[in-house]
């Protein structure tokens, strides 16, 4: 179905029109041109839905009495929509009160099965609104679209005066892609439990639902290994410019896996080998071909490490990883890392990388690796992400050849750690400056040579950590242009429309600001006040 530009669009060029008008026949329009038009919270969703049907005559007010019906299954996605709701309103909005009643918002797992497993239906009427879906995953799409309808105060964490209204209509909804991620890198940088989970709530609101955790690289290994204890306890002991890094406990990571899932946020962990791999070579000597273990690394070179690929600890190392990890993991996906690895003939790389796919299919997961690793020919449904700066690379054809599918993070389109231009005073360069009309202005679908849609699994938006050391740098970077890739990865083929997206983002502003997440004010975007 082709989306309709948004209303306001219309709405705003037929007032121009009537305007004209008006002023040939001799009639003074009031200054400023045509009377100004309330734009409806309906056009200003992103991602942007499927479809929208806005009802002008309508409009749904949340009130002191409002309560959220939400029975079985559901519940846990009311409860969710309550903690947004309660402390922006003051009102106690409670959870299944009791029967639906006037002023109530409905939260149904009655959906269309054409609304596939993450599609949903909301309708808002004068009297309730409701949202509908096949699963709770849908119901939770449905909670991110219904907030965007509410005034941007509703993201406040205190009291705030109301009214809070929704204007009327109907949305139905699903996903382009299945698979839409962000990345972030907490091995350069370290980041804790909390700060991961800040980022998850953030990226949540824009139906983000996969978080790709880069665990180890040469400045830290993050993840505790029962079986390698001084992989965490020594080669976590540090990061970039030396500050004390940091590890994840098994029981730490095991609170970040629920809460994503909470948000029905999949994780996917990367354990970068055979290159990026100086934490754990420092941490065990006898993993270094010579023996000798070097010491641990705080700048932000790449290319300079590599497991001994002739040792046979190598892979009882290796294994002893993948084993604990995929444990810890209830997704699907494993990621190995396989990027730049300078220092690994290639040979020698393809002959590590062969050995130890097997052992991610041998503990149930699929594998996923940056593109170099189509080296070594995986096959199946393997993952291969894409992280180049140009659109083709007879990887990628290879890959498609061999059923595999294709994960899209052009590096001078999705990764979130590259400037916006040259006075941002945080992120590197070498992909080229990303502003959000270059995160914006391409489609996963058809931009890789050589590579149909039906072998995009999605997109990724990477954010590496060299430069960033709290969770503002993050936010800093990651938005406004996270929502970009987010609408690229959600919305319809052909729905891409940067005026449409820039005039949408411009009303997200206060909503950022509401949420207390420290955005980039691109000047490439009119922001509301
Ligand atoms: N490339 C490296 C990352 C990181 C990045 C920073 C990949 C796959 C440059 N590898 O991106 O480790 O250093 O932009």
């Amino acid at each position: 179905m082709t989306p309709r530009p948004p209303r306001s669009t219309v709405r705003n060029a037929a007032l121009a029109v009537v305007a004209g008008a008006l002023l040939t026949a001799g009639i003074v329009v009031p200054a400023g041109g045509a009377p100004a038009v309330e734009n409806s919270a309906m056009d200003n969703i992103i991602p942007a839905p499927e479809s929208v049907q806005p009802d002008p005559a309508t409009t749904f007010e949340l009130t002191q009495q409002t309560s959220i019906q939400a029975t079985g299954e559901a519940a846990e996605v009311g409860e969710y929509l309550a903690g947004i709701l309660r402390p922006s309103t003051g009102y106690p909005v409670p959870v299944n009160r009791g029967a639906l009643g006037t002023g109530d918002i409905a939260l149904a797992l009655d959906g269309a099965p054409d609304l596939g497993p993450a599609g949903y239906r909301l309708q808002v009427a004068d009297d309730n609104v409701s949202v509908h879906a096949t699963s709770t995953e849908g119901l939770f799409n449905g909670v991110q679209t219904l907030r965007q309808l509410l005034p941007a105060a509703i993201e406040s964490p205190t009291a705030q005066p109301g009214p809070w209204t929704m204007p009327g209509g109907s949305i139905v909804d699903k996903p382009r892609f299945e698979h839409r991620a962000a990345m972030l890198d907490v091995a350069r940088h370290f980041f804790d439990v909390a700060q991961v989970k800040s980022y998850i709530d953030q990226i949540a609101r824009y139906k983000i639902n996969r978080l790709h955790l880069h665990l180890s690289d040469d400045q830290g290994w993050r993840i505790q290994i029962n079986s390698w204890p001084r992989l965490a306890e020594y080669g976590g002991s540090t990061e970039v410019g030396g500050g004390p890094g940091g590890y994840y406990t098994q029981q730490d990571y095991t609170d970040i896996v629920n809460y994503a899932a909470s948000r029905h946020i999949v994780i996917v962990p990367e354990i970068d080998m055979p290159g990026h791999t100086n934490a754990a070579l420092a941490s065990y000597a006898e993993l270094n071909c010579d023996g000798v273990a070097p010491p641990l690394y705080t700048g932000i070179d790449v290319g300079f490490s590599s497991l001994c690929v002739d040792k046979d600890i190598t892979y009882r190392f290796v294994e002893d990883v993948i084993r604990e990890l995929a444990a810890l993991t209830p997704g699907p996906y494993l990621h190995i890392g396989g990027d730049e690895a300078h220092s690994t003939p290639e040979e020698d790389y393809k002959k590590f990388i062969a050995q130890v796919l097997p052992l991610v299919s041998k503990y149930g997961k699929t594998v996923v690796g940056w593109h170099e690793y189509g080296k070594a020919q995986p096959q199946g449904d393997a993952v291969v992400q894409f992280w180049g700066t140009t659109n083709a690379d007879p990887l990628l054809t290879d890959a498609v050849a061999r059923g595999n599918k294709i994960l899209a993070s052009p590096a001078n389109k999705s990764y979130l750690d590259m400037k916006y231009n040259e006075s941002t005073p945080l992120g590197l360069q070498w992909a080229g400056f990303i502003e959000v009309a270059d995160a914006y202005g391409w489609d996963p679908g058809s931009y890789l040579q050589g590579v149909p849609e039906e072998s995009v699994l999605g997109v990724e938006a990477p954010l590496w950590s060299e430069t960033l050391e709290n969770s503002e740098h993050i936010e800093f970077m990651a938005f406004p242009r996270l929502p970009a890739i987010a609408e690229l990865g959600w919305s319809p083929k052909g729905a891409q429309n940067w005026e449409s997206f820039r005039q949408r983002l411009a009303t997200h502003g206060p909503r950022l600001t509401a949420s207390g997440i420290d955005f980039y004010a691109s000047t490439q975007i009119p922001w509301a006040k």
